[in-house]
Parts: structure tokens; sequence; C-alpha cells
């Protein structure tokens, strides 16, 4: 018949509890074994093994032991060891198969099938082991769902333990994978008793090598297998700490052989001192840089090859920088060995901080720029001078710009300049055409002289002046005129007062010269200017300007168009006086300088007309020289004419302004008197007989005698209307007078009709 056994639960949660324990164990072991090589991972492998195998094997029998049976219940000791060697075994191949580097699904098929084997194995070996007066039957059902569930278990366990290996401390996960593990493994334990059902048998026991276990024993393999899981993990930990500080001492060794190899490699002097400022390391460059050696070096320090000149500054520095931990930097020349030269270097330091902040180190280099320092100073200097050229090309450019602003205004200005001047020039040149075109319409020389002193005014606006004439009988200078402000010391002055009228050209005086001054300018203060004019060679007057008071001389542009007025005003006196001796030679005799006869007959036409409309007389006197044949005959032609031109003379003398005396033909003349009645005619017709007859001419020396004269008067309107008839009458009363016997007046006899037209007027 079946028996039934019954469970100690205290020593269930042991076996749970060492379950738990182991495969923390296992899970740990498993990164040991996988961070070492060669014989420490041997060692590892296989005293994890055996201490996992061992917590198994411990969880098992424990296990075993809390299943109690009515009944002597021992163990076969050598079944017992073989169960403990299948756990260890299977904990080895566990252990393998996670250290290794990779794990493929093919190992963890193999690792798990080969691991929950091993479990299985050790657990029904295990119950073999036991020594009871019973017959053991096994439900197979239940023995291979035990075997599957082991082989599960291993599979969990491989992949957990593969992936919480590198963990080197305790983690919540490497925690929650051994509760995993843990309880997994007595989940299988029991499953494999469940399959067990004992029924009670009578034959003998074998107890050859059976033990029976009592409570100190579990309580000793609890403990010894406990004891040999702490151990093994204790190790772990001391190997995994000693380890760690080997790896450290060997990565210190190593960055400090890097640090050398770099430090000697870099092309700049390397060196670092003690947090207090002693030296400590120079790199190989410092020893070939100044030929020291190595030994001598730890406390010289880089004042060993300073310049004396920055030792001082460098020094100072350097200690301000020790004392703050402030970086240090600064330019300091270093001596060479080879050649005794001192370079320019930049020299820098900056401390290393521990990771309280405190100063533990300091690194520094000594860069060259030596060269860099002269190149700059040469880049310096070039600039420098490349700035002074621009400098000054911008200043000789500046300068050429304001020369060439000036000029520019310059050349404005006398354009500006140019331009009024030509402005002003064309207004004159206009003027001068003006005063042309006028002067050439002009009858006579004295209505000239107006024009000229108007556009004198207007052509010289600055200056004052005069018109100064000379007069009829040439002995007196008179001023004619004036215009502007024309200061003139008399208005009648000699000829030789003027300069220009002694020297015969003009005479410029300039203002405040009184060396040789021109006596109707006495007094002047400024410039003063004289051109003499002159027409067909004789002298007209003076064209005389002055510039008041001004301090300055005339200008050129004054004194030039001066002369070209003056010139002007010559010509056209000139043109004047052409025309005048033109007109006087068609009117007058030539050789008496008396009207000729086509000017009489022109002019009495007139004379009768104006003294018919005003009512007055007009005389007539024709008179005739007596014998002047025989004259003639008796002492030549040209004593004849000599004697025809004085009576020319004398008849002009005694005429008045209004009279015209003109010579009729031969030796006949004609004297017209208007205004004048036939009484007044007879008795100036007597005047001139007598004053005739008084006359005496010498020619070439010798008497001429006297000459006497025949007269006849007329008179209108009593002897006539009309110039014919008056002229006839009086031709006919000089008939009767030389029929009377010459030397007489005779009046000619009034006629019929010119009396009755006399006396209507009269009525
Ligand atoms: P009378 O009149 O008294 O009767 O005598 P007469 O001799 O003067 O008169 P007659 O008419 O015969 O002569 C005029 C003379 O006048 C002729 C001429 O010789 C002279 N005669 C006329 N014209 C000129 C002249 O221009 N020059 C000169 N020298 N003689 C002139
Ligand atoms: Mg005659
Ligand atoms: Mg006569």
């Amino acid at each position: 018949m079946p028996m039934t056994g019954t469970y100690d639960l205290r020593l269930v949660a042991l076996s749970v509890v060492i379950a738990i324990f182991a495969s923390y164990a296992a899970l740990d072991l498993a990164g040991r074994v996988t961070a070492t090589q060669g014989r420490s991972r041997r060692f590892w492998l296989l005293g994890g093994a055996t201490a996992m195998g061992l917590g198994i094997w411990s969880m098992h029998y424990i296990g075993m032991l809390a299943f109690s049976m009515p009944m002597k219940m021992s163990y076969d000791l050598p079944t017992v060891f073989i169960s403990l060697l299948a756990a260890v075994a299977a904990s080895a191949v566990a252990l393998f198969t996670v250290s290794r580097r990779r794990m493929g699904n093919w190992q963890l098929t193999v690792g798990s099938i080969v691991m929950g084997s091993g479990i299985a194995s050790m657990h029904y070996i295990g119950m073999a082991a036991m020594r009871v007066s019973a017959v053991i039957h096994y439900d197979a059902r239940l023995v291979s769902a035990s075997i599957v569930l082991a082989v599960i278990i291993s599979l969990v366990a491989l992949v957990l333990a593969f992936q919480v290996r590198e963990e080197q401390r305790t983690s919540l996960r490497k925690i929650l994978s051994a509760l995993v593990m843990g309880s997994a493994i007595p989940v299988m334990h029991y499953t494999g008793m469940w399959a067990a059902s004992f029924t009670h048998s009578d034959r003998p026991v074998n107890l050859t090598h059976a033990v029976s276990i009592s409570s100190i024993g579990i309580v000793a393999i609890a403990a010894s297998s406990l004891l040999v899981l702490t151990l093994i993990m204790v190790s772990s930990f001391l190997d995994r700490l000693l380890s760690a500080q080997r790896a450290l001492a060997d990565v210190a060794r190593e960055g400090e052989r890097y640090f050398r190899t770099l430090a000697d490699a870099i092309p700049q002097i390397i060196w670092t001192t003690s947090p207090d400022g002693r030296f400590d390391f120079y790199n190989k460059r410092w020893f070939d840089y100044t030929s020291r050696a190595a030994e001598a070096e730890n406390v010289a320090g880089l004042q060993a090859a300073l310049h004396p000149e920055d030792l001082a500054a460098s020094t100072q520095r350097w200690q301000h920088a020790i004392a703050t931990g402030a970086a240090y930097e600064g330019e300091y020349r270093l001596q060479r060995a080879v050649d005794g030269a001192y370079r320019w270097h930049l020299v820098r330091a900056v401390p290393v901080h521990d990771s309280a902040g405190k100063v533990v180190k300091w690194f520094g280099t000594c860069t060259d720029i030596e060269d860099q320092k002269r190149n700059q100073q040469h880049l310096e200097q070039e600039v420098r001078e490349r700035t002074a050229e621009l400098l000054e090309a911008n200043t000789r450019l500046t300068a050429e710009m304001q020369e060439r602003e000036r000029t520019q205004k310059e050349l404005d200005l006398q354009h500006a300049k140019l331009v009024a001047e030509l402005t002003e020039r064309s207004k004159l040149s206009t003027l001068l055409t003006r005063m042309g075109e006028l002067l050439q319409s002009c009858g006579t020389v004295q209505e000239a002289f107006s024009i000229v002193l108007g556009f004198a005014a207007k052509m010289f606006p600055d200056l004052g002046g005069a018109l100064i004439l000379l007069n009829a009988s040439r002995n007196l200078l008179e001023v004619a005129g004036s215009w502007g402000d024309c200061q003139l010391a008399a208005e009648v002055f000699e000829p030789n007062a003027c300069w220009a009228l002694r020297v015969g050209r003009p005479y410029l005086l300039e203002a405040g010269d009184r060396s040789a001054q021109c006596a109707h300018v006495q007094g002047l203060q400024g410039s003063s200017l004289c051109i003499p004019m002159q027409a067909q060679g004789d002298a007209l007057g003076v064209l005389h300007f002055q510039a008041g008071n001004r301090s300055h001389n005339l200008s050129e542009q004054e004194l030039t168009l001066a002369g070209t007025f003056a010139e002007q005003i010559g010509l056209s006196l000139a043109n004047i006086r052409l025309r005048e001796a033109l007109r006087s030679q068609s009117i007058r005799d030539s050789v008496t300088g008396l009207f000729n006869r086509r000017y009489l007959e022109e002019t009495m036409e007139r004379e009768v007309h104006r003294a018919a409309r005003t009512g007055q007389s007009l005389g007539v006197i024709m008179l005739d020289l007596d014998h002047f044949k025989r004259f003639n005959d008796t002492f030549g032609h040209e004593a004849g004419d000599f004697v025809l031109h004085n009576m020319g003379v004398f008849f002009a003398k005694h005429t008045r302004a209004d009279d015209i005396a003109c010579r009729y033909g031969g030796e006949e003349f004609v004297l017209i008197l208007p205004n004048a009645s036939v009484e007044a005619t007879q008795a100036r017709a007597e005047q001139l007989r007598v004053g005739a007859r008084e006359l005496s001419f010498t020619h070439r020396g010798s008497a001429l005698g006297t000459v006497t004269i025949s007269v006849g008067v007329a008179a209108f309107p009593v002897h006539g209307p009309s110039p014919k008839q008056l002229l006839a009458a009086a031709d006919t009363a000089l008939y009767e007078a030389k029929k009377g016997g010459r030397d007489r007046v005779v009046v000619a006899e009034a006629s019929q009709a010119a009396i009755s037209a006399v006396a209507g007027d009269n009525i």
C-alpha cells in the first residue's frame, strides 16, 4: 500500500533560500569567468562550477530531507556524491556557456539541454540514494515534466546570466534574475518529488554505505554550502577589486607612457610642475634647446634659460599664478644653447584640478614665436610703410585735388571775368558802332562834339572827362563840354598847357604823379589822360579823361578804350571835315572864298520867299570892277586874281552874318541883304564903293594901285517879285552906273507893276 510523507516547511524554505543564493552566486561567477583569461578563467570556471553545483545540490538534499515518512530514512553516500558531481558538471556547462564571447541559439539550446539534464540527473540520482523500506514508483509523465522544467529553467538561467554577466556590482536586475532562477530550481525539484510514490516493502534494505541525516547534518550541509558560496563570492569580489586596481595602474602607466611619447613628439617645450611650482618634468625639446642634462633639471626651472631682463616679470607672474590658480601666460626670451641666441617664446601654464577643485599639477608649454614675431614685426613694418605711403599719396592727391579745384575756380573766375569783359566790350563796341553811325550823319563838327560828349558819359561811367577844342584862331583851348565828375583848373587855357598837344600823342599822368602835370588838371589827385584829336592832320583839340581822386591808375582796358574812342572820333571828324570841304567846294568860289552863282540862285529863291512870307524887304546889290580888263592887261592875270581874292575878303568882312555875298561871274559880285530896304541897301552899297576905292593892293612887291567899283541897287518887293526880276533890275542899274561914268551907285528904276503891288500892299 502506498505511503504518504510530509514536508518540513522550514526546510523547504531553507532549500529555496539556498537555491536563490546559489543562483546569485552563479550570476556573479559568470561575470568573473567572462572577465578573466587563461588560468584565472579556468580557476573561476572550476571554482564557480563547484560552488554553484554544491549550492544546487545542497538545495536538492535539504529539499529531500524536508520530506519525511513514518520509517527510518537513510542515504547511500556514494550515490549522493555522484549526484553532487552531476550538479557540479551541470554548473560548469552553464558557466562555460554564458562566459563565451557570444551565445548563439545553438549554444543556448545545447547549453540548456546539457545543464537541464545535469540538474535532472542530480535529482534522480539523489532520489536513488534513498535507503528506505519501501518501493519507489515514478510517474513517467511527471518525471518528463520535471526534466522539461529543468531544461527550461536552464534556458532561462543561461539567458539571464548572459545578460547580467557584465554587471560588476549588485543590481536590481541581478537580484531579480537570481530570484527567478532560485525559485524555479525548487519547483523542478518538488515536481520530481511529486513524481515519486512509495509503497511499503519488507525487503531488507542494503545499508552498507548508508547514512541517516540528523538535524545537525542538515545544518552542516546548509552551512557548508552557504559558506562555500559566500567564500567564492567574496573571492570573486576581491578578485574584481584587485583586477580593477591593476587595470587602473596599467592605465596610469600607459597614460604616462603616452604622455611622454606625445610630449617628446611635440615640437614645443613641455613641462609640468607640482602645485607649489616645482618643476618635475621637461620634454626632450627642452633638453635639446638648452643642452642641459636631464638630472640637473628638477629644480632649475625655466629661469635657467630666461633672458635676464625677463626674469623679474616672469617670476612675479608665475608666483601670482601659483598663488591664485589662474592660468599663466607671457612672452619671454629663452636662450638657445647651440648659438646662445635668445628667442622669443610664448610661455603658458594651466593648472590641473582634482575633483575637489584643488590644483594638483601645472602643465606648461613654451612655443617658439621668434619667427612669428619677426614676421609680425616685418609685417607691421610693411603695414606702417604702406600706410605712410598711402597717407602720403592721399595727402598728395588731396593737395592735387585742392590745386585743381583752386585752378578750376580761378578758371571759372577768369571765365566769368572774361565773359563779363566780353559782354562789356560787346556793349562798348555796340556803343562805339552806334556813335560811329551817328557821327556819320553829322553835318558839322559842332554837332559831332555834342554826340561825343553824350557817348563818353555812357562808355566811361567811372571816369570824368571833357572835350577841349582849339578856338578858331587856334591860340586858345576852350572846354566845349564835359561829362561825369570832371574837375578842371580853367575853362580856357593856352595849347601849351596840355602836354598831349605839345608832344602830339596821348599823355597819361599816373595817380599821385606831379612831375609833369597839365595846367588844366592842376590839383587833381588821381590819374588823367589827354588824347590829341586830329582831323586831316589839323589839331582839333584834346579829349581829356580823369579818374577823379581814385588812388589807382586807369586800367589797361580804359586806356585802350579811350584810345579807340579818340581814334573813332578823329576818323569821324576827318570824315565830317571832308564832307564839309566837298560841300563848300560845290557852293563856294575858290578864288574869292565867296558863294558861287549856283548857291546864290538857290538861296535867293528861298530868301525872296521868306521875305514875301514875312512881309519884309530884301536888298540886292550887284557890283562890277571898273576897267578890270585894263588892270589885267597892266598887272597880269595873277595880280588880277589876287585883287579878286582880296575884294572877296573885303565883301565878306563888310557884310553881316545873315547877308549872302557871292561871285556872280568874272569880276561881278552880288550881295543879298535880307530885311534891308532900298535905302539901307543903297547906303550899304555906297559904303562898299567908298571902302573898295580906299583899298590898296601890293602884289609881289609892286603896288597895284586902286580899284573902283560900279554898283546897281535893287530891292524886293519894289524892283520885282522874283529873283530874276530883282537881279535884272540891279543889272540895269549897274549898267546905268557904268554909263554914268563908273565908280558910283545907281538905284534901279522901280517898275510900275511892282510899285502898284507895293502900293496895294500898303493900302
Ligand atoms: P568896264 O566894266 O569898266 O566897262 O570895263 P572892263 O574892262 O572891266 O569890262 P569888260 O567886261 O570888257 O572886261 C571884263 C574883264 O574882266 C575881262 C577880263 O580880263 C577880266 N576878268 C574877268 N574875269 C576875270 C578873272 O577871273 N580874273 C582876272 N584876272 N580877270 C578877269
Ligand atoms: Mg564886267
Ligand atoms: Mg568891269
